[in-house]
């Protein structure tokens, strides 16, 4: 066949397409009765749309009981969506979960943010920690996919001037800036000695407590750092025991939290020992082994409800432990609201495009979740975020004050 005959054929094609006879039954050989009258076919449905979302926490790892609290989070979300059912443009739509591991590591988290950017999702929940959502960021950002934090508390996320970064809960500021408060007006500490753990999380939060103490009339009378792999904490913990200090401030998580607890107590230091949400854990007596004593620990999740809104929280609670046979560490109810609301920024745009969602998303404006309302700033921030002061008794997470 020359170039023109085959040119014929090919029009020909198409228009035999235009005209709709592509969608008939192909016609007989045979010449044979039309059928008489026959219904209109039915539309056919329109083909499922999948929606897929990323997660990111570090599920391996020293604090691998937390990115698996943040992942069983999105988990619950997904299966309640998919359970009710959601119509995005007209289209059924299944979403569905890619969950990756970062290993609380900066460089994994470019690694594992650049697969979902290439495995197409349409949005991202994550990551767990501020040193992997930061960097991880740059990426989403890169690529126009939306990406709402649960957990990320260093303010550089949503201050680098990305329209793709969200956060649901309160940031190392107001973090850091009501725990020391906290420590030198209610539990009148005077003198106080910060730890950190040198991440973007530890040290930025340990910065705004240190500042706020010293805002508050109180005194920092020693600063040292850690790192969130180390296990052996005598050498600075005897430095800060000679100088008496009323209370110790660690910023880092819980995983070192426990351990330095553990130690602490051996070296017969009792002081008060507060932290961010990073010791904030269900699992923080377990890591201290019996090392804490009742109401010797203060910390803050960055989030919180109080009255009647306490009651879908507690609901949560009881539904993740039946789930999945394990208390909430500190921000699975928090995924679960970012992937809520992440989806209904799309059935509000009628698209999951995250061009086409971005917008709406943007425009959160009293979303009602498990963890509160929540509207964003025009950085992307929680507008109003609330904290929840803790501390521990009978090895037990007890709930002191929540705070704005
Ligand atoms: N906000 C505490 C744990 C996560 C972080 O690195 O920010």
């Amino acid at each position: 066949m020359n170039k023109f005959a085959f040119s014929v054929v090919a029009s020909a094609a198409v228009l035999l397409a235009a005209c709709g006879k592509k969608e008939e039954a192909p016609a007989p050989v045979a010449a044979a009765p039309a059928p008489a009258a026959a219904p209109a076919p039915a539309a056919p449905p329109a083909a499922e749309l999948i929606v897929k979302i990323g997660h990111v926490g570090p599920t391996s790892g020293a604090i691998a009981h937390l990115g698996k609290d943040n992942e069983n989070g999105a988990r619950m979300a997904i299966d309640d969506l998919n359970a009710k059912g959601v119509m995005i443009g007209g289209q059924k739509v299944t979403f569905e979960l890619l969950a990756e591991d970062d290993a609380a590591d900066p460089k994994q988290g470019t690694a594992v943010a650049q697969k979902l950017v290439d495995a197409k999702v349409n949005g991202v929940i994550g990551h767990l920690n501020s040193g992997t959502t930061i960097p991880a960021s740059q990426v989403y950002n890169t690529a126009g996919i939306p990406q709402v934090s649960p957990s990320a508390t260093n303010p550089k996320y949503t201050r680098q001037g990305f329209n793709t970064a969200f956060r649901v809960v309160a940031d190392d500021v107001q973090l850091g800036g009501t725990l020391g408060k906290y420590a030198v007006n209610e539990m009148k500490g005077k003198t106080i000695a910060v730890i950190d753990d040198r991440t973007a999380y530890g040290q930025g939060v340990a910065d705004e407590f240190e500042k706020a103490v010293v805002a508050a009339g109180g005194k920092t009378l020693d600063r040292q750092f850690t790192t969130d792999k180390a296990t052996d904490f005598t050498a600075i913990l005897t430095q800060i025991k000679s100088k008496k200090p009323d209370i110790i401030f660690f910023g880092g998580m819980d995983a070192v939290a426990g351990p330095m607890m553990r130690q602490m107590k051996q070296l017969g230091m009792n002081n008060k020992f507060v932290g961010g949400d990073g010791i904030c854990s269900s699992k923080l007596p377990e890591l201290a082994a019996g090392a804490m004593a009742d109401g010797q620990v203060v910390c803050a999740e960055a989030g919180g409800v109080e009255g009647e809104q306490k009651v879908g929280m507690d609901d949560f609670k009881t539904k993740f432990k039946t789930k999945y046979g394990v208390e909430v560490q500190v921000y699975a109810p928090y995924v679960y609201d970012a992937l809520m609301l992440m989806a209904a920024a799309m059935e509000k745009a009628g698209s999951a495009e995250p061009a086409k969602y971005l917008p709406e998303l943007a425009k959160t404006d009293g979303y009602k979740g498990v963890t509160g309302n929540i509207s964003f700033d025009e950085k992307g921030d929680i507008k109003n975020g609330a904290l929840t002061l803790f501390t521990y008794k009978d090895g037990k997470r007890e709930q002191i004050a929540v705070v704005r």
